[in-house]
């Protein structure tokens, strides 16, 4: 399908309550119901497992900079892509509102995008799309709704919330890449622990440490976390369990970077984080492209394919 990208943002812009619930609903019966094989994604639980072919665009953390996105879809040209080719994918990591004041019309924006290209976008679920008992902070979008929406907020809200609990725990390139919004589950031993993790949790913490963990180069196993929720987790936890599930490379978002990316735990670990300005420092946002058919040992062969803004 044929799609103006800058229709699109005037879309979110302008939108008014009726549109946007009916958006977030449809999109929400989308995802919700997403299970086994469709197109290149292969869907268990909340786990996407996706083929080694084709190409992808990978966007770490938005937090409500519209912006930023519109660098990014303008500057890859990715929709076009998506356009010529169905195993072209795109690949949000989490994090999409919350700090920036476009909250609201990103989620229109990456929703609409799931619904015109259901086999190619994966919207993955960041802390700020957490279950209800673990709260990001600031968490400024039922302010945006109220503001927008007026006394329909809460229901307004309430109807995007539920849609968080159907984004995705983790997506899976066998024998290449683990991505996870913030870390990784220190006692996982199953793909199952991943795909399953919102319904094991609080009980077991995979969810919350997925969501909410970062690795920490001085740290050897797992200690607890400055954030409040999830851990800090060392070398040793993420040889363990990218072994465990046969791949090598984790990319992630969830932390702010000054160039944009970080590489962490011996070229383990890809950090990006894809939102610019207030209230971070970075003077750079950036995405990953990535040729999904490639493969690769380390986080440093990633450079040449990630592109700063
Ligand atoms: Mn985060």
């Amino acid at each position: 399908m044929q799609i103006d990208f800058s229709q699109l943002i005037q879309e979110a812009l302008q939108v008014q309550y009726d549109r946007f619930i009916r958006i977030v609903e449809d999109a929400k019966h989308l995802i919700c119901r997403e299970n086994g094989k469709t197109g290149n994604l292969d869907i268990a639980g909340r786990l996407v497992t996706l083929k080694s072919e084709g190409e992808a665009l990978i966007i770490g953390d938005l937090h409500g900079d519209l912006e930023s996105l519109i660098d990014i879809m303008q500057g890859s040209y990715f929709i076009k892509k998506m356009n010529l080719k169905k195993n072209n994918i795109l690949i949000f990591l989490g994090d999409y509102g919350d700090r920036g004041e476009y909250s609201k019309e990103i989620y229109y924006i990456v929703l609409k995008l799931k619904l015109i290209f259901p086999e190619q976008v994966i919207l993955m679920r960041g802390n700020h799309e957490g279950p209800e008992d673990l709260p990001a902070s600031p968490h400024d979008l039922p302010l945006e709704f109220q503001m927008k929406f007026g006394e329909k907020w809460q229901e307004a809200y309430s109807t995007i919330r539920n849609l968080f609990d159907c984004l995705y725990n983790a997506v899976l390139v066998e024998e290449r890449y683990l991505m996870i919004h913030g870390g990784l589950p220190h006692q996982a031993k199953t793909l199952k622990d991943l795909a399953q993790a919102h319904h094991l949790h609080p009980k077991e913490s995979f969810l919350e440490e997925m969501l909410w963990s970062d690795p920490d180069e001085m740290v050897n196993e797992t200690c607890f976390s400055p954030r409040g929720a999830g851990k800090l987790f060392g070398k040793k936890i993420t040889n363990e369990i990218l072994e465990r599930f046969n791949v090598k490379i984790l990319l992630r978002g969830h932390e702010p970077c000054v160039e944009g990316f970080k590489i962490n735990h011996n070229g383990k670990i890809l950090t990006l984080f894809s939102r610019k300005g207030s209230p971070y420092f970075n003077a750079y946002g950036a995405y990953l492209y990535l040729d999904l058919s490639k493969k690769f040992e380390k986080a440093e062969e990633l450079i040449p394919h990630i592109y700063k803004f």
